[in-house]
């Protein structure tokens, strides 16, 4: 596998020693400290980067200021035909992108292959859209007047993201952001620096194949750098993915400029599992939901709230499911469960099941720290499930690890007040073939989330609907629907094409 690994990132472009950014088409050197990336698959350091200094964020605005102004010149389409190309090479890098991100943030292969392949899908959805980017137009109160409204491009976007989605989440913002006429400033995760810079690669190498000038994507490594770029009024969006806790001081940050920001903070996802479920795909559906990518994703499945009629049978099943469940190296695809991306994780881990038996959680699959030759990096912990109450605190939080939590209900009433009793809002789902019960859950008096889904686990949000939750979730929208007006400024215009002025409202003003 070593050799493998080796020959993964040669075909991505990346040395031993990398710089950390790129203005667009050139690599330049970066001169802040040394950022090293330890896989959490094996423990191995994969490479080091160079993070960006003070005096490289200075460049890579003054370019993308220079960027800003040529990019929205360029028709609409035109920018659609950049990332149609970007999307072609990000297919022929699939395999090699998926590896690595599989081995640097340790999802599975198959996850790993499936965020890129969210990228590709991100990229078509772009292309499309830049052909769209539609406007109203409305009908004036006044005789002989034209109104409209048109959507013009920002100027700069800044993408912080996190490092569970170490890729796809930048290109859902990237991909809409450049056909809309923007210019793109990313700050990847630290904890997963060289899947950025593989994908900065890929977009340099089309950008620099079209003779397109530096700055209009750039990439900035380094933990000091967000900070800069929430208060930088040249940044006039900041799309921030990460931790409620983060997402509050970013977006306080950037209010206090007056700049835009997408905020995708943290989710407490249920599945309300009823009596009336097909218990088949409700087990696949909640594992899927609460092991994929090691509990780490925001639309991870961290709540059951079962009905009280099929609630032993189902916890049979569940805990029947966890047991077969296979944890080792996510390259191997034998393997369902991979590692935490590091230690600090685990401890986080291990400090939430230790609170939860405070609390009072009786747990039916016991979790812990894995040892032994195939865990030598410390990062692998089994994933467990406990009862719980709602109201627990640990249970109101979110945990970014494979910790389940289980809830019995009575009436849907009360299961859906359950589901909404946290303080997030972003991924929700039932399990039920009752229409009724499905459409309540739907209702505006049902989930209180930005996703719903029925018979759908919470995880796994296809690119097409807008992506992103309520409450503390943020209330930001990336991807698809309508996401793509976040990346524009709206222009109300009303022509007056007639030989007199009147006045809007009626209002008489004679001189
Ligand atoms: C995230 O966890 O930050 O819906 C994004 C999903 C993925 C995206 C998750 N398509 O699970």
């Amino acid at each position: 596998m070593a050799m493998n690994i080796k020959e993964m990132l040669q075909n991505l472009g990346i040395q031993n020693s990398n710089p950390s950014y790129s203005t667009g088409n050139i690599w330049g050197d970066t001169h802040g400290s040394q950022i090293d990336s330890f896989s959490p698959v094996d423990g191995q350091k994969i490479a080091s980067v160079a993070a960006a200094s003070d005096e490289d964020y200075k460049t890579v605005l003054q370019q993308a200021v220079a960027a800003a102004a040529y990019w929205k010149a360029v028709p609409a389409p035109r920018r659609g035909d950049i990332v149609r190309q970007f999307g072609d090479a990000l297919r022929k890098h699939k395999t090699d992108l998926g590896t690595l991100v599989s081995y640097e943030m340790g999802k599975s292969l198959q996850e790993g292959l499936g965020e890129v392949q969210e990228m590709i899908d991100i990229c078509d959805f772009a292309v499309g859209q830049s052909r769209q980017l539609y406007g109203l137009t409305m009908h004036s109160e006044r005789p002989s007047h034209r109104m409209y409204e048109q959507w013009h491009p920002l100027g700069i976007v800044g993408i912080i993201s996190a490092f569970n989605f170490p890729v796809a989440v930048w290109s859902w913002n990237t991909a809409l952001a450049l056909v809309c006429g923007n210019v793109c400033i990313w700050k990847p995760s630290s904890k997963t620096p060289l899947c950025a810079i593989a994908c900065q690669h890929i977009l340099a190498a089309v950008l620099k194949a079209n003779e397109l000038p530096e700055g209009i994507s750039s990439l900035l490594i380094g933990n000091a750098i967000g900070d800069k770029m929430n208060n930088d009024p040249r940044i006039n969006l900041i799309s921030f993915t990460g931790s409620t806790r983060v997402g509050r001081i970013v977006s306080t940050a950037v209010a206090s400029r007056f700049g835009k920001s997408i905020l995708e903070l943290g989710g407490n996802n249920a599945i309300i599992i009823s009596k009336d479920a097909d218990l088949d795909m409700s087990v696949i559906g909640a594992v899927f939901g609460a092991v994929g990518t090691a509990g780490q994703r925001c639309t991870s499945t961290r709540r059951l709230i079962i009905h009280e009629d099929i609630y032993d049978t189902f916890r049979e099943r569940l805990v029947a499911a966890y047991e077969q469940l296979r944890i080792g190296n996510p390259l191997d695809e034998n393997h369902h469960v991979g590692p935490l991306i590091d230690k600090d994780a685990v401890e986080s881990y291990l400090k939430a099941i230790e609170k939860a038996k405070q609390e009072g959680a009786s747990f039916l699959v016991e979790g812990g720290l894995l040892e032994g030759d195939s865990y030598t990096s410390g990062c692998y912990v089994k994933p467990c499930v406990a009862e719980v109450e709602n109201h627990f605190s640990i249970v109101q939080e979110e945990t970014f690890a494979p910790i389940l939590y289980l809830i019995k209900y009575k009436t849907l009433d009360e299961a859906i007040t359950l589901q909404n009793a946290v303080p997030q809002g972003l991924s929700s789902a039932i399990m039920t073939l009752n229409l009724r019960e499905a459409e309540q859950f739907l209702s505006a008096a049902g989930s209180d989330c930005g996703i719903a889904n029925v018979n759908i686990g919470t995880s796994g949000a296809e690119i097409g609907g807008a992506f992103g939750g309520e409450k503390e979730t943020g209330g930001g929208r990336e991807s698809g629907s309508d996401a793509w007006k976040g990346y524009m400024r709206r222009q109300t215009n009303t022509i007056n094409y007639s030989n007199t002025l009147p006045l809007a409202q009626g209002i008489k003003f004679n001189i």
